[in-house]
C-alpha cells in the first residue's frame, strides 16, 4: 500500500505543478477514486502539500524536506544510480549499512542515505559531524570492474561530481582539496570516503561516502568542526534542496564513471584539476609516519599527488592530510 502512496507521489511530481484528476490516478493505478482519496490523505499527513480542485484534480504544490525513495526517485535522471534506495531517519553511519548491503548482492548504483547518523566517520576512524536532517549523509554501492589499485580514482570521480552537482543547483562555485575535501572559502563543506570490499576476484564492492552540509546554521556543527567547516546554506544565504542535490550528484557520478569506463582517467583528471586548489601551490602532506613539504606539482593518471620538495626530488602520495 506505501508502494501505491509512493508512486503516486512520483506520478503528480512528474506532473510538475499540473493537476491529475482523481479519476485518471484511479484508473492509472487501478483502484478506486475513494482509494486515491485516501492515499492523498496519507501524503498529505507525511508533509506533501496537495491541493484538489473540484473538475480538475490534484496538484502538488510542495514536498517535505526528506531524503526517502519516493521523494528522490519520480525526478531521477539516471539509468542505475538510486534506483535501489535504503532510507533510514537514523543510523551509526551509512557506510556500515552499505557494506552490509554490499555483501547481499545488491546492483550497482545502490545508494544508503540517512536523515542523521550517530557514528559518522571519516578517514581513519575520525568522526565526522551528521546533524539530523541538516545535510546528506549517502553513501552508494559501486561493481566497476577495475583493478583493486585504480580505487582512489573513484574519490576524486566522485569529487568532481559532486562539485558539477553543488554548482548546478545552488550556483555556487566549490574547490577541490586533494584528495577528498571539496571547500568553499577555505572552510570544509563536503567530504568523501572511499571504502571497497574484495576478494581474490578483484574489487566486489566499491563504497563510496559523501556527506555534504547543506543546511546547516554555525550553531549545528559541534566545538571540534566549527572552524573548518561550512554548509551550502551559510554560503548561498538561502536554504537548498538536499532532494535536487542528490539526484545531481547521481546524476553526474553515474555520467563520469561511464566516462571513466569507457575512456580512461584523463577526461575525469582534466576537470579535477580544472576544479583543484592543490596543484601548484606550496603543501605540508601530513602521512601516518611522516610529513613533507614542497609544491604539489600535478596528480598521475592513478590519482596519486606528485609532490616536489626543495631537494627536487618528486614524491608519490597516496594518501595524506595537506594543509596549505
Ligand atoms: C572525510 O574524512 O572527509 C570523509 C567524510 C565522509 C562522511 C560520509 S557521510 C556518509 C558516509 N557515512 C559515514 O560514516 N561517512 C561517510 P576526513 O578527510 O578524515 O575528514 C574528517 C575530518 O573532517 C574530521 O576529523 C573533522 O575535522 C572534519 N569534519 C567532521 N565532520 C565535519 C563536517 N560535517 N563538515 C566539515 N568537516 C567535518
Amino acid at each position: 500500500n506505501i508502494i501505491v502512496t509512493n508512486k503516486l507521489a512520483g506520478r503528480l511530481m512528474e506532473a510538475d505543478g499540473e493537476p491529475v484528476s482523481g479519476q485518471q490516478l484511479a484508473d492509472e493505478f487501478g483502484i478506486s477514486r475513494t482509494a486515491v482519496w485516501k492515499h492523498i490523505k496519507d501524503l498529505q499527513e507525511k508533509g506533501y502539500e496537495i491541493s484538489s480542485i473540484k473538475k480538475k484534480g490534484y496538484t502538488l504544490t510542495g514536498i517535505p524536506d526528506s531524503l526517502e525513495a519516493a521523494a528522490i526517485q519520480p525526478l531521477l535522471k539516471t539509468v542505475r544510480y538510486g534506483k535501489t534506495l535504503e532510507y533510514l531517519s537514523s543510523c551509526e553511519s551509512t557506510q556500515i549499512i552499505a557494506h552490509q548491503l554490499a555483501q547481499q548482492l545488491v546492483p550497482d548504483g545502490t545508494v544508503v542515505l540517512s536523515e542523521e547518523q550517530t557514528a559518522g566517520r571519516g578517514r581513519m576512524a575520525r568522526k565526522w559531524d551528521s546533524a539530523h536532517g541538516k545535510g546528506i549523509w549517502m553513501s552508494i554501492i559501486l561493481r566497476p570492474d577495475i583493478p583493486l589499485q585504480r580505487a582512489p580514482q573513484f574519490t576524486l570521480i566522485a569529487a568532481v561530481s559532486v562539485v558539477r552537482a553543488i554548482e548546478e543547483v545552488t550556483g555556487l562555485n566549490p574547490d577541490i582539496k586533494w584528495p577528498n575535501d571539496i571547500l568553499l572559502n577555505g572552510k570544509k563543506c563536503t567530504g568523501i570516503l572511499t571504502e571497497l570490499q574484495s576478494d581474490a576476484d578483484g574489487i566486489q564492492a566499491l563504497i563510496i561516502g559523501i556527506g555534504l552540509n547543506a543546511n546547516q546554521e554555525m550553531e549545528d556543527f559541534s566545538d571540534e568542526v566549527k572552524d573548518i567547516a561550512t554548509s551550502l546554506k551559510l554560503k548561498k544565504g538561502s536554504p537548498v534542496s538536499r532532494q535536487e542535490l542528490v539526484r545531481s550528484i547521481l546524476y553526474y557520478l553515474e555520467l563520469y564513471t561511464a566516462i571513466y569506463i569507457d575512456e580512461g582517467f584523463a577526461a575525469i583528471k582534466l576537470m579535477w584539476e580544472g576544479y583543484s586548489t592543490t596543484i601548484g601551490k606550496p603543501v605540508r602532506a601530513r602521512m601516518a609516519k611522516e610529513t613533507l613539504e614542497g609544491i604539489a606539482e600535478s596528480i598521475t593518471d592513478e590519482g596519486v599527488l606528485q609532490i616536489r620538495t626543495p631537494d627536487g626530488k618528486l614524491h608519490g602520495i597516496y594518501s595524506a592530510d595537506i594543509e596549505m
